[in-house]
């Protein structure tokens, strides 16, 4: 018997490698547990549900026998599920492909069953748990940049026929940093036509997650390989051309800009990293891109997705405990509706509640910049990227949000924190002009909470940042200034946190 999990529905891929119609069944089980260990968008239970359920009907079709447990079906867990399905048919063994996340994985190993447990390796990735093994050995620093070339390296991908990068840089990041200032037209992306199956999918979830953050009648995913194929196709014809100008732009007109939204797809199985990888190089080829944005792209890909999951399975579960800068406060209650002045952060936050959708700066620079530099609370964060986005599965949320973001790590992904004031905000995109705060103040009223945050944030961690050079001018800067400035600006940022009332409702 081959249990499918929900986020691996790539049938040539995993557990679904070599298996026989007809001879071995497939058991697939919506359940209660792995529905609610975190309060999930319910767009991602909705887009989890329904792919199971095309999944389910495509396999059936090809001859297989699936056991299909439905969520009114009432399995509490995958254990359950199993020990249910293992009487349905005459299994000798159960195999499943390894979960994505460690805590599944921990269970699993402590699953007793009637027949064995065989657990494979997950061949989705572009490189395996021994591949980064190999990579990190003897390495002081784990860059992305060094394992981003070997990875170029071994897939032949944006090469030229010496075995160098195309266009003779590895990496075109500098090209990929223009704010936006309006001035472009961001293309409609194409309407989703939903099936039956999809519209029963979103009534249960309407029904029985009522407390869970996504407005479903603005359900906007594909559900199918199929869709999210027809979805990648439409990115590639009509926004990569202008993604890596904009990669890091924010914009008041647009959640996604001219982001690609695969990254749900990639996740769950329903496409394939290394077939995306090569589409775009491809329409680089076919001269239908700039090198900027093909390289900017799968740098991504190959590079930043296989690079963090790397990290997570090489350092956990001792990784989720780190809090190297003492992060403690607790989440402000507005994370959980957006209710707050700040514009950046009101719109990145309504749309990630409403839709299970940001785009990488906003993650990063505006609500992951925030929490770091109000020092909030890292578990309660990462709960809450974990809650929040439909892609997020902690392989690849932790790393970004504990490592990238919060620099709880101490650096082990990041050489410097990604903290930034007011002013990056404001250069990146046009939300300043609609909020009710200067950019340009730093106290006072009307004053960027940014600004006078970003310097209690240096002034806090002011020893270790000493003894990091790529944070050397930012601290002779604020040492520069002379102490009552910078007594003004900490008391000031003082007030502005003590204003966070903190969360009512944890994920
Ligand atoms: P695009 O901007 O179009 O990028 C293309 C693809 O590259 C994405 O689909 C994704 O598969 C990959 N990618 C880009 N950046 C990263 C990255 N840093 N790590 C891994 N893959 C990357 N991504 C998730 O898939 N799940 C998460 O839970 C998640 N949590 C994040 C939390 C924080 C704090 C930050 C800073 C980033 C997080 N990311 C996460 C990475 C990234 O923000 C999303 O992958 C991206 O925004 C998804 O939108 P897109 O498909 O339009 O991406
Ligand atoms: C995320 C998710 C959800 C919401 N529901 C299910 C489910 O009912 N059944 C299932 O097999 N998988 C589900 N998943 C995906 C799992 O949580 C995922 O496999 C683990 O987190 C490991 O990545």
């Amino acid at each position: 018997m081959i249990l499918l999990l929900g986020d691996q529905l790539g049938l040539h891929h995993g557990a679904m490698k070599n298996a026989r119609a007809g001879v071995d069944s497939i058991l697939m089980a919506e359940v209660r547990e792995e529905a609610s260990y975190v309060r999930h968008n319910r767009h991602k239970i909705a887009l989890i549900f329904a792919a199971m359920r095309h999944c389910r009907d495509e396999l059936r079709a090809q001859g297989f026998t699936v056991i299909y447990y439905r969520y009114e079906d009432g399995k509490g867990s995958l254990l359950d599920a199993v020990q249910a399905g293992l009487q349905d048919c005459n299994a000798e063994a159960v195999r499943c492909c390894e979960p994505g996340e460690f805590r599944l994985l921990k269970e699993m190993r402590q699953w007793t069953l009637p027949v064995p447990l065989e657990i494979i390796p997950d061949d989705r990735f572009l490189a395996s748990h021994d591949d980064f093994s190999d990579w990190m050995r003897g390495r002081k620093q784990l860059r992305m940049e060094y394992f981003y070339r070997v990875m170029r390296r071994r897939y032949a991908i944006l090469l030229d026929a010496d075995g160098g990068p195309e266009g003779g840089k590895w990496n075109y990041d500098t090209s990929n940093r223009k704010g936006w200032r309006a001035s472009e037209s961001i293309p409609a992306r194409p309407e989703v036509v939903m099936d039956d199956v999809t519209r029963e999918v979103i009534e249960l979830v309407k029904r029985e997650f009522p407390e869970h953050p996504g407005d479903l009648d603005r359900f906007y995913l594909g559900v199918t390989a199929a869709q999210a194929q027809e979805h990648l196709d439409w990115f590639v014809d009509s926004a990569l051309p202008d993604f890596g100008k904009y990669q890091d732009a924010l914009a008041e007109e647009s959640p996604w800009l001219f982001h690609s939204l695969v990254s749900m797809y990639l996740n769950i199985g329903l496409l394939d990293p290394l077939a995306v990888c090569r589409q775009v190089e491809q329409a680089w080829r076919d001269g239908r891109c700039d090198i900027a944005a093909a390289e900017g792209f799968i740098r991504q890909i190959l590079g930043w997705r296989e690079y963090v999951r790397g990290i997570y399975w090489s350092t956990m579960p001792e990784y989720a405990q780190r809090n190297e800068l003492a992060a403690e406060r607790p989440l402000p209650d507005w994370f959980w509706s957006g209710a707050t002045d700040m514009r950046c952060l009101q719109l990145a936050l309504e749309q990630t509640l409403e839709l299970g959708y940001a785009h990488h700066i906003q993650r990063l620079m505006v609500i992951g910049n925030f929490a770091l530099l109000a020092g909030l609370n890292v578990e309660q964060v990462c709960a809450w990227y974990l809650a929040v986005y439909v892609d997020a599965f902690e392989w690849v949320e932790l790393p970004n949000t504990l490592g990238m973001a919060l620099h709880a790590d101490g650096g082990l992904m990041a050489s410097k924190p990604y903290a930034a004031s007011g002013k990056y905000i404001q250069r990146q995109g046009n939300h300043c002009k609609q909020c009710r705060y200067s950019p340009s103040k730093t106290t006072g009223s009307g004053a960027c909470p940014y600004n006078s945050l970003y310097w209690h944030f240096i002034d806090r961690h002011l020893e270790r940042f000493r003894e990091n050079p790529r944070m050397n001018l930012v601290v002779a800067n604020w040492e520069r200034r002379d102490h009552t400035e910078r007594t003004v600006i900490v008391k000031w940022a003082d007030r502005e946190l003590n204003s966070l009332a903190p969360t009512k409702a944890l994920a």
